[in-house]
């Protein structure tokens, strides 16, 4: 990393950086987090198989709408983006009903004012997608909210061309999962504003962390369903009797190698690419 990035900011897992000319450098580490908390442990090539999963996605609906995607180093894990004026609300679309959805369903009968059909069960499939945005939290969870709500954050207009984008890029890339049989239950999208005010997709694309990938050969609706990713790290948790707040435990190998496997077999099945071939020559998944 040149000496002229400064740290601005981290996420749980990931950490960004200024570099010059209204860039940002976006570097995914290979931290796991489970049940809200940061483990000890690492995934080896987690951020590798994030980073190269979000640059092919960006490569792949680039005609969706544009991204802030300037270029992916060769560590494969660090993105360089243009940097943009953020809007305040994240941008959640669902095709399937769990997490907060199924929450606020069952207390309600509704998604963030998206009225359901009754007797839906968890994980069901919805007949169409739902945008449901939510606020967010700089602790915490991030707050369900409804289009009134949205549209006092970003405007009518702007949040009714948000939707239809998150729709349509939602729509794309979970048809193109489900033929590679990896269900999108739901993803979540953040957008900016390019100096011209023209809206670009920002941070992450249908990757594992900001996506459920569920997948398909073990879906069946009325339960929970099994992770595609996190499962073992889960499944083992819950063996510990650990109460879920940090610090988290330390993962035996297998758990970690098991994981590594789920990572890049999800890399390999929706990319079509072997990971071999990315940690190579990570601009395989922008042609
Ligand atoms: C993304 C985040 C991370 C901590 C700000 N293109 C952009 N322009 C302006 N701001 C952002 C982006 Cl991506 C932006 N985040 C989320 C990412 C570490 C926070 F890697 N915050």
């Amino acid at each position: 990393m040149p000496e002229s990035a400064v740290h601005v900011g981290s996420g749980k897992v990931r950490e960004l950086y200024e570099l010059v000319d209204d860039r940002l450098l976006l570097v995914a580490s290979d931290r796991i987090s489970t049940f809200d908390v940061v483990l000890p442990t690492e995934i080896p090539d987690k951020g590798r198989v994030l980073t190269g999963l979000s640059a092919f996605w960006f490569a792949h609906t680039r005609e969706l709408v544009p991204n802030h995607l300037l270029a992916l180093r060769p560590d494969g894990r660090s993105t360089e983006c243009r940097r943009l004026e953020m809007l305040p609300i994240e941008c959640v679309v669902r095709g399937y009903l769990t997490g907060s959805g199924w929450k606020d369903y069952r207390a309600t009968g509704a998604v963030c004012g998206h009225v359901l059909a009754d007797g839906l069960r968890d994980s069901d499939q919805l007949r169409e997608p739902i945008f449901t945005p939510a606020t967010k939290a700089e602790e915490g969870h991030d707050e369900n909210i409804d289009r009134e709500r949205a549209a006092e954050l970003v405007g009518q207009e702007r949040l009714d061309e948000v939707e239809q984008t998150a729709i349509a890029l939602y729509t794309f890339a979970s048809e193109y999962a489900a033929e590679r049989g990896i269900l999108i239950a739901d993803t979540k999208f953040e957008f900016g504003l390019d100096s011209e005010g023209l809206l670009v997709l920002g941070d992450e694309a249908f990757t594992p962390d900001s996506s459920r990938f569920w997948p398909a050969d073990e879906y069946e609706a009325g339960r929970p369903q099994p992770s595609f990713d996190k499962q073992f790290v889960r499944d083992y948790c819950e063996t510990l009797g650990w109460d879920k707040t940090d610090p988290g435990p330390e993962l035996p190998e297998e758990v970690v190698a098991g994981t590594r496997a789920r990572y890049v077999e999800a890399f390999e099945r929706l990319t079509g690419i072997s990971f071999d071939d990315y940690l190579a020559d990570p601009q395989v998944v922008l042609r």
